[in-house]
């Protein structure tokens, strides 16, 4: 027998910080994340199929389809497709064709993702997605971590515009494919005990990292679902895949996954990004309407418990340009004035290398917990 997989431990594996909580993961994935920033800039698209290009620039059509919104994909648009398809597809469809604006979508991508780091310890694994971890939060009750979840849905929708899709499950494997298993604007919770009925059903090329190489070579062995896969011996399947993917995959098929988190060692920052009322390079005016965030950013801090050691602002400009400039202090503190005062010096340099600006942000960064006793003096000796 290749793998010792002990099935009682299947649905309470405990979590890492080894207080025998069930783990509860979450996995959220923004819903056709470039093309709903084009809708959330321009609420008209919402109505019309729209695709976002890569041009190549060698002729007007060549490139391919970074992504489509919904209404795209039931003409047989997706990501990866050329765009002379993509334009034959919806040729009688009143579609709409936007080039790709990737700093665009970047500055999205960290405004969520640093308050889902305000929240939860979290592994960002691509632009629009992330694992966080709801077991401290919820100390392993899912309908909790449902409700946290629905609350989080709630929060991205209100403050940016977006819809994404959430799983939960007791660990990364299955979370990520609960993600994935109603879109768009999906809640999918797997409970632990329900973790083997959940994957049976569902086709081996649903598990994370079968592509279609594996999904052939799977196939011609007579494995499609993942009831198969689960059931498949192990010898035989190392044989056909090699040691490392067999393993991985009979245990995944089982429901199980041990890896943790990879989180970046705390929290190692928070920031905030505003859109300024009209583009301005007036830097005091910018501070005015950065001040709140400011405040709410210290007081995030404050909760935290943490010190800091750099600030820095953000500078984005009307052509979405982002540009930074920090400063570094001796010591950490979570001394109000010294966050506010800094902030506004770095910001009169920004904007006076700059010129306008659309919008602006603050971070903090270097982190120390106080609760951290030891980073704390080793900052202080
Ligand atoms: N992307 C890309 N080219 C690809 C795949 C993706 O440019 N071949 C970009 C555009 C997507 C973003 O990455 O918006 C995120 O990719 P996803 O695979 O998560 O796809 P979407 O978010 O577009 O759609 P879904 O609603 O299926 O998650
Ligand atoms: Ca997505
Ligand atoms: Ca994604």
């Amino acid at each position: 027998m290749l793998f010792n997989l002990s099935k009682t431990s299947l649905n309470y594996t405990t979590n890492a910080f080894g207080d025998g909580l069930p783990r509860a993961i979450g996995h959220l994935d923004l819903d056709y994340f470039f093309a709903q920033v084009e809708e959330v800039e321009n609420p008209a698209l919402k109505n019309s199929p729209t695709v976002v290009c890569v041009y190549s620039g060698r002729t007007e059509e060549s490139g391919v389809v970074s992504t489509a919104n919904y209404r795209a994909r039931e003409f047989g648009v997706k990501s990866g497709i050329p765009i002379s398809l993509a334009k034959r597809r919806l040729k009688d469809a009143e579609a709409v064709f936007v080039p790709i604006n990737q700093p665009k979508y970047q500055v999205y991508s960290e405004r969520i993702m640093d308050s889902l780091r305000d929240e939860f310890e979290v592994e960002q694994t691509g632009i629009d997605e992330a694992f966080f971890d709801l077991t401290r939060k919820t100390g392993g009750d899912y309908a909790k971590a449902q409700e946290l979840a629905s609350e989080l849905k709630r929060r991205i929708l209100l403050e940016e515009g977006l819809t994404c899709s959430i799983g939960i499950g007791p660990n990364k494997v299955v979370a990520k494919m609960a993600s994935d298993f109603k879109k768009p604007d999906g809640l999918t919770v797997v409970w632990p005990d329900q973790t083997l009925s959940f994957l049976f059903p569902l086709s081996v090329d649903k598990v994370p990292g079968v592509g279609p190489k594996t999904s052939k070579i799977l196939k011609e062995n007579g494995i499609e679902s993942i009831r198969g896969l689960a059931g498949y011996p192990a010898e035989n399947l190392e044989r056909i895949l090699g040691r490392k993917l067999a393993i991985y995959l009979h245990k995944a098929a089982n429901g199980q996954d041990d890896e943790p988190l990879a989180t970046e060692t705390g929290v190692s920052q928070l920031s905030r990004i505003i859109t300024l009322k009209t583009d301005t390079a007036d830097s005091t005016e910018i501070f005015t309407q950065l001040s709140p965030s400011i405040k709410d950013l210290h007081e995030r801090l404050t909760a935290k418990g943490l010190f800091f050691r750099t600030v820095a602002v953000i500078g984005i400009r009307p052509d979405l340009s982002i540009h930074s400039r920090s400063r570094s202090l001796e010591t950490p503190t979570n001394d109000y004035q010294v966050l506010s005062r800094s902030a506004r010096d770095l910001l009169a340099t920004l904007v006076s290398d700059l010129g306008g600006l659309r919008r602006a942000g603050v971070r903090v960064s270097d982190l120390v917990g106080v609760a951290n006793q030891q980073s704390l003096g080793e900052f202080m000796s």
